[in-house]
Order: structure tokens, then sequence, then C-alpha cells
């Protein structure tokens, strides 16, 4: 397996440990993983270089300055309203996984789910949405668009690991949240740690000290690459107390999930209803992609095949999968 472990270390490979060379103590200790951060950082930023014109200046601002932006007023109240019925007429495929006693429930909005949803059609085809999360992404292609539903304290069971704050990743990834209701801190407001995301010498060092780590002391998350950062860790890192984005109706969040981020703590049966998108691009990648269509409904087929492989593998073991099928009811019983 040693060639296939090297050859990830170009790709965005993160597990400490599903890849022991990513894992390596020694290696990590000469400098592996603080290579890469810093390797993909730079490339990231020659990307978005190169993107500039995608963004207006505000953005682009924010987006370095804090690690996200906030626009108020995306979408107007009676856009937000048509969507909303939309979202409760859609009968297609919908998922579900569960964390803790968490669920976050997902419609993939590619052709199929948006067909007979035009106000969703018109939002995920729009170039003023698009365009600043291709920036933020540092990538050409269009993001993976979702309606996302998170609904907290739904069974007994553990506290959700994405109510910790962590980073997602060791490079510049993008998620973007449009939310569909107003968000109370009883709702879990996405929350995120300003400035978190400069690797400043402060978070070099933490790096470095978890990656030497990571594989040996396991917490179910940072071992898999994506490193949970306690108040304390913050506090020495020098960074401030992390801000939950509490908006109303109709704002996009845009957000570096490099830097540290999660979800409030939201009151248990409450739900969060949004338009959500990602993209993780390929870190040392130094050209942006190709800015077409294809490539983003590509991308779903490839994902959903992904998806009915898991289920099929599961029903196997008589088992689900973890991202698995729920009747599109559960997650649309919105007022
Ligand atoms: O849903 C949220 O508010 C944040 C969850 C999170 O950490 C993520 O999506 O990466
Ligand atoms: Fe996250």
């Amino acid at each position: 397996m040693a060639p296939v472990w090297i050859i990830a270390l170009g790709t965005s490979a993160k597990s400490f440990v599903g890849n022991p060379v990513i894992g390596s103590r020694a290696l990590n200790t000469l400098g592996l993983h603080i290579m890469r951060v810093l390797l993909a950082r730079a490339i990231t930023w020659f990307r978005w270089i190169l993107l500039t014109p995608l963004a207006d200046q505000q953005v682009r601002r924010a987006l370095h300055k804090d690690g996200f932006v906030v626009i108020p007023d995306f979408i107007t109240e009676e856009e937000i309203n048509t969507i909303r019925s939309e979202i409760k007429a859609h009968t297609g495929e919908t998922r579900q996984m569960l964390q803790g006693n968490t669920a976050t429930q997902r419609i993939l909005l590619d052709m199929a789910a948006l067909d007979g949803k035009p106000q969703l059609t018109a939002l995920c085809g729009s170039k003023r949405f698009l365009r600043p999360l291709k920036y933020a992404s540092a990538k050409l292609s269009p993001p993976l668009l979702y309606v996302q539903r998170i609904r907290n304290g739904i069974r007994e069971a553990g506290a959700d690991p994405q109510k910790t704050m962590h980073a997602d990743t060791f490079h510049p990834t993008m998620k973007a949240w449009l939310f569909l209701e107003d968000v109370t801190p009883a709702k879990g407001p996405f929350t995120y740690v300003k400035g978190s995301h400069k690797l400043t010498a402060a978070r070099l060092a933490w790096e470095y000290r978890r990656s030497r780590t990571a594989a040996e002391k396991p917490d179910g998350y940072s071992e898999k690459g994506s490193f949970r950062a306690s108040p304390d860790d913050l506090k020495a890192m020098g960074l401030p107390e992390p801000e939950g984005a509490c908006a109303r109706a109709g704002t996009l969040v845009i957000a570096n999930t490099n830097g540290f981020h999660g979800r409030g703590q939201a009151e248990d049966n409450q739900s969060r209803l949004e338009v959500w998108a990602y993209a993780r691009p390929s870190p040392f990648n130094p050209l942006p992609g190709l800015p077409f269509g294809l490539v983003g409904k590509l991308q779903s087929k490839v994902l959903k095949a992904y998806w009915r492989r898991k289920d099929s593998i599961a029903t196997a073991r008589n088992s689900r999968a973890s991202w698995h099928l729920i009747d599109a009811s559960e997650m649309t019983d919105i007022d």
C-alpha cells in the first residue's frame, strides 16, 4: 500500500489513521503535515488571485479578514416562501445522517430534485449566488448544492460532534448556508471563531503539535484529519470566543471551514433549514478547474452512485448506510 499512501499526500486525503504516512509521528515531527498545510495554502492563494473577478471586493475582504462573510437579505421573503413550499412538496430522494443526538437531513439539488421547483432552480443557476461561492472555494466548477435541515436532540444519544469547534481539514474549503428561516440561539446557529482561518505562528505550532499525536490520541474526528480545538486551545492561539451567526431568514453565510467553526448549542427538538453549498477543491492543484455545469452534473451522478453502493453494502449487512435514505416527509414537515 505504501505507493498509494505516498501518492495520496498530493491529494485532499486527510486521515491520520487511514493513511499511516499522513499519520506518521516521525514524518510529522519532520514537518510533513505543516508542509502540506503551507503548500496547500500557497496554492489556494494562487487560485484565489486568478478568480478575483468572481467576487466583490467586500466579499473577498471579509473572507480573508474574518474567514467568513455574512450577506443579509440575499433573497427576498417572497423567494424564501416559494422555496419553502417547493421543499414541502418534495417527494424525491432524501437522506439523513445521525451524529450523536442530532440528525442532518439533505436533499441533493441535482436535475432530478430540481424538477418542478422553479425558484430553487433559478437560485441554483444564478450567477449572483454561484460566483461568490466559486470564489470562496477557489474552484471554477460549481459547488454541490443541497437543501439541509439540522434536527437537534431528536434521540437519546451522545453530543453532536459538529458542536465542538473544529477545522474541517488541513486546507481551505468552502461551505455556505442560505438560511430559510430566522436563526435564533435556540436553533444552534452556525458558529465561527473570527480570524481563525489565518495561519499564524500560534496556529502552525498547534497544527504541528496535533499532527504528531493525532493518530495516537483519537477523539473520533481529529485522527480522521478534522482537528477539534478546545476553548483552551483557542485561547492559547490568541483567538476570540466563537460567535454564532444569528441571522434573519434570507441571509447568506459563506465560510472557509479551515477556520474553527461548529454548530451552536441548540435546544432539543429545534431545527434549522437552509440551502447549503459545499466544495472541497483539490488542495495542490494550481489550476482552478473548468467552469462547466457538466462537471457539477457529473459530481452529483458520482455521489449518488457512491451512496447507492453504500446502501447495498449496508443492506447486505442488515444495517443502514451512514447517509441513509429516509422518507421525504421526515424532512419536509416544516410549517
Ligand atoms: O451546521 C453548522 O452550523 C456547522 C456544521 C459543520 O461543522 C460543517 O458543516 O462543517
Ligand atoms: Fe465543519
